[in-house]
């Protein structure tokens, strides 16, 4: 059996539940072949010298971890600017928030560089490997200029844009054309693939071979859709503990004159929060039998502070809590509660099932996992109401929410109070067919749809 090795940004340790995430999705894959993940390790050596960095190696079990240190110009140019300053807002259709600094780009090929050469050197001849997210597109090119030839995949994590919001990317045909090296390429949901297949089409030239093949620059690549799911498993079990049942007693005992609506996210403008909160000021002006009652808790993990857009979008989003609280609040009740942190993931469970609503509306977002966590997570004999953006990945499983169109207040707010109204009945039914979808499309299905896929590529 090949060796499976994951390459991501940062890594974690598997055998740790508190991770969640990618460290839950990939975790048991390796777990079970004994494999590789390698990635940044998180450290930022001050002094360092760009494209150097010192590798260390530790085992999790029967998983090697290998994590490399990034130099402080590497990690500005290559995390923050480049990843995080174009290639993150550009991804989700905010050019006015890119960051087109020239001097990013040198950062971000040498960070790749570097870590193609210390990968190099821990592979075997029969290893499988498989690339995680935007930070890192151009390796598998590295590490063919080194004469790697191992199977290769990469899955992208976050949305791909239309050809011609890619292509205000200076670097955009470099970017595109350092997929090919690849063997499969999967993204989030079917737009994503439409998506490449008319950039591909419009911009290089490539030969459209099928529905999932394409051929450009010597090399052929196969492209699909794998929309990342959560362990339904894992998430009700954790619902089950004592930490999620004593947050959802609290909360539950807390709000019971009071219907809950919830949002959790990272602090991030692509998660439409000033919109959100903007239709839940509509809900109380146009609908006042919530006054009193409604109240939103907003959960906002601090994410990526030192990048400019994301200060801006605190202070907006402090500013509209407070006049929501200011003028509608009373002495016995406030309508918002902000909250600026990270819930312990121990919890979370505990609170989506104490909600009557989840807003989930972001203005893009390659898939979103909360709308799945928050399903996961209900009640099924009396579940609370999905309120999902049509923007969100997860739109392409998930029929059976209410959808919303964030920009749309006057109809955001619409729906919040259909939500808040739906019949017991109703919210039955729906959270039914919600949750056999998530089930059946969970991450284990993820992982080995994508996994079977790179196996099955014909070889060159
Ligand atoms: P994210 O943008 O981080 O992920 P999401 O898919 O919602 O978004 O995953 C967030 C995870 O972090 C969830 O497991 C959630 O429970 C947790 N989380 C978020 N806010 C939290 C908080 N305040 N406290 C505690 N936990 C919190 C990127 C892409 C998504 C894609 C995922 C996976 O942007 O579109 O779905 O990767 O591919």
């Amino acid at each position: 059996m090949s060796r499976l090795v994951i390459v991501s940004n940062r890594v974690a340790d598997p055998r740790k539940a508190a991770s969640g995430g990618l460290a839950v999705a990939v975790g048991q894959a390796l777990e079970a072949s004994g494999g590789l993940w390698f990635g940044w390790s998180g450290k930022v050596v001050e002094n360092g010298t760009p494209g150097e960095g010192d590798l260390h190696l530790h085992n999790a079990g029967n998983v090697q971890l290998a994590t490399v240190d990034l130099s402080r110009e590497d990690h500005d140019s290559y995390y923050l600017g480049y990843s995080n300053g174009v290639l993150w807002p550009v991804f989700h259709y905010r050019l006015d928030l890119a960051d087109f600094d020239a001097g990013y780009i040198g950062g971000y090929r040498r960070v790749n560089q570097m870590m193609a050469h210390k990968l190099a050197g821990l592979l075997r001849p029969d290893d499988i490997i498989w690339v995680h997210d935007y930070h890192l597109i151009p390796l598998a090119a590295e590490l063919r200029a080194m004469g790697c030839q191992q199977r290769m995949g990469f899955f992208l994590h976050v949305p791909l844009p239309p050809p011609l919001i890619l292509a205000a990317v200076p670097e955009h045909d470099w970017l595109m054309r350092s997929l090919f090296a690849y063997d499969l390429v999967g993204f989030q949901s079917d737009s994503d693939v439409a998506h490449f297949s008319r950039y591909v089409g419009t911009e290089t030239g490539a030969d459209i071979l099928g529905e999932h093949e394409f051929r450009a620059f010597g090399k052929t690549l196969q492209v699909q859709a794998f929309p990342i799911g959560i362990d339904v498993d894992e998430f009700t079990e954790l619902g089950q503990a004592r930490e999620a049942q004593d947050m959802y007693t609290q909360i539950r005992d807390e709000y019971s004159r009071r219907r809950l609506l919830l949002g959790v996210e990272r602090m991030d403008y692509s998660k439409g929060l000033p919109q959100r909160l903007k239709a839940f000021r509509q809900l109380l002006q146009a609908y006042p039998e919530n006054l009193g009652s409604a109240t939103l808790i907003q959960i906002a993990a601090p994410s990526r502070e030192s990048v400019d857009a994301y200060a801006s979008l605190r202070q907006e989003l402090e500013s509209l809590c407070g006049a929501i609280n200011g003028n509608f609040g009373e002495l016995d009740w406030m309508p918002v509660r902000y909250i600026h942190r990270n819930v312990a993931r121990k919890r979370l469970p505990g609170l989506y099932r104490a909600a009557s609503v989840a807003l989930v509306t972001p203005l893009r977002d390659g898939m979103n996992l909360v709308a799945k966590e928050f399903v996961a997570a209900q009640d099924p004999d009396d579940p609370g109401v999905l309120v999902l953006s049509r923007f969100a990945g997860a739109v392409e499983q998930m029929h059976d929410a209410l959808l919303v169109n964030p920009y749309d207040t006057t109809r955001t707010a619409e729906t919040i109070q259909r939500a808040l109204q739906m019949p017991l009945e109703e919210r039955q039914r729906r959270h039914q067919t919600l949750l056999a979808g998530i089930r059946e499309q969970d991450v284990h299905w993820w992982r080995q749809r994508f996994l079977d896929a790179l196996a099955a590529v014909p070889a060159p």
